[in-house]
């Protein structure tokens, strides 16, 4: 009678374990690196109220903002690891871990940022997402980041005036390779310890789109923005690929979606916040200048370019779909 019971008991309480295991939520962490102010904290959080909603409360995303989880780098073997679930990454830091998604890292080689999202449409941004899911950072949704460019205490108006600074970049040796190229010393640096090493003159310069100088101080500490405009790095909505793939199709469905959409909201807010932290750095005392010709620039990554391709023959198929993109 006992053991009956009990195994009635036991079959009841398997059966309330397996009705929660399908009702429990999956509650995921994502990281941002933007604060308050920035385009892409608004977006990520639009992100998480979109992924509630079109999941109905079976995949919530709690997004940290300001970097709170790590510096890039970090985050991202975090989110391969599947400690945190998701991030808003930029693909420059990705390229030393996923080879393909170098193919934006290379200086110059968009012609615009719609010219870049047309490449990321194609076929290049297929083997591109394709390769990073297999490295579990599988992809969602494209973001614009604009075009980065160098800041500094002068005017640079060529190659030559780079010669000699001590420029900081994000980790990826196609980016030590650049500054080498024309001239300047380069140093890798997490974003978080940029304002300080620019302050304290650690570095003479760096360079980055203007939302993101704007929005963490870096013009509090320069003088001139120059338009070199030599590199257009998207970024990504990225999420850990064992876990997006354990979700059912409606799931996965619901949550790309919810990406998807929060990556136009982050384009809209894209292009109006960064006419807008052009002006607020310039009344803030920036000074911005156009480069007239930036064919010396382009000539001195010729070199980076062959010693790339040189290294890594097997991205010279992506190279020429990027070139051959209208
Ligand atoms: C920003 C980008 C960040 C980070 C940063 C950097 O524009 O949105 O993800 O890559 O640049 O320079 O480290």
């Amino acid at each position: 009678m006992i053991k009956k019971f009990s195994a009635t008991l036991l079959g009841s309480v398997t059966g309330c374990l397996l009705l929660a295991g399908t009702a429990v939520a999956e509650d995921w962490r994502a990281w941002n690196i933007h604060n308050e102010g920035h385009p892409n904290t608004a977006a990520m959080d639009r992100f998480s109220e979109l992924v509630t909603e079109a999941t109905g409360g079976e995949v919530n995303v709690q997004v940290f903002h300001g970097g709170v989880l790590g510096s890039q780098p970090d985050a991202l073997e975090q989110v391969r690891l599947g400690a945190i679930e998701i991030g808003n990454f930029n693909l420059g830091p990705i390229g030393p871990i996923v080879k393909e998604a170098n193919l934006v890292s290379l200086p110059f080689i968009f012609k615009s940022v719609p010219h870049m999202f047309r490449v990321l449409e194609g076929e290049a941004g297929d083997v591109i997402a394709k390769a990073m899911a297999d490295a579990d950072i599988l992809p969602l949704a494209w973001v614009d980041a604009g075009a980065r460019s160098f800041y500094s205490q002068k005017p640079i108006n060529s190659p030559e005036d780079v010669e000699g600074l001590k420029i900081r970049v994000m980790n990826n040796d196609l980016y030590t390779s650049m500054i080498s190229a024309m001239g300047g010393n380069p140093s890798p640096m997490a974003f978080a310890e940029v304002q300080q090493a620019l302050k304290t003159g650690v570095v003479d310069g760096a360079e980055n789109n203007f939302p993101s100088f704007k929005n963490v101080g870096h013009f509090e500490v320069t003088t001139h923005y120059s338009l070199s405009e030599h590199l257009i790095i998207p970024e990504c909505i990225c999420v850990n690929t064992s876990k997006f793939n354990a979700l059912s199709e409606e799931l996965q469905a619901a949550v790309r979606g919810a990406a998807e959409e929060a990556a136009v909201y982050q384009r809209e807010l894209w292009a109006v916040q960064s006419e807008q932290a052009r002006k607020d750095v310039e009344a803030a005392g920036i000074t911005v200048n156009e480069i007239a010709d930036k064919g010396p620039f382009q000539a001195a990554m010729v070199k980076v370019y062959d010693d790339y391709l040189g290294a890594n023959p097997d991205m010279a198929a992506l190279v020429k779909m990027a070139q051959e993109t209208e």
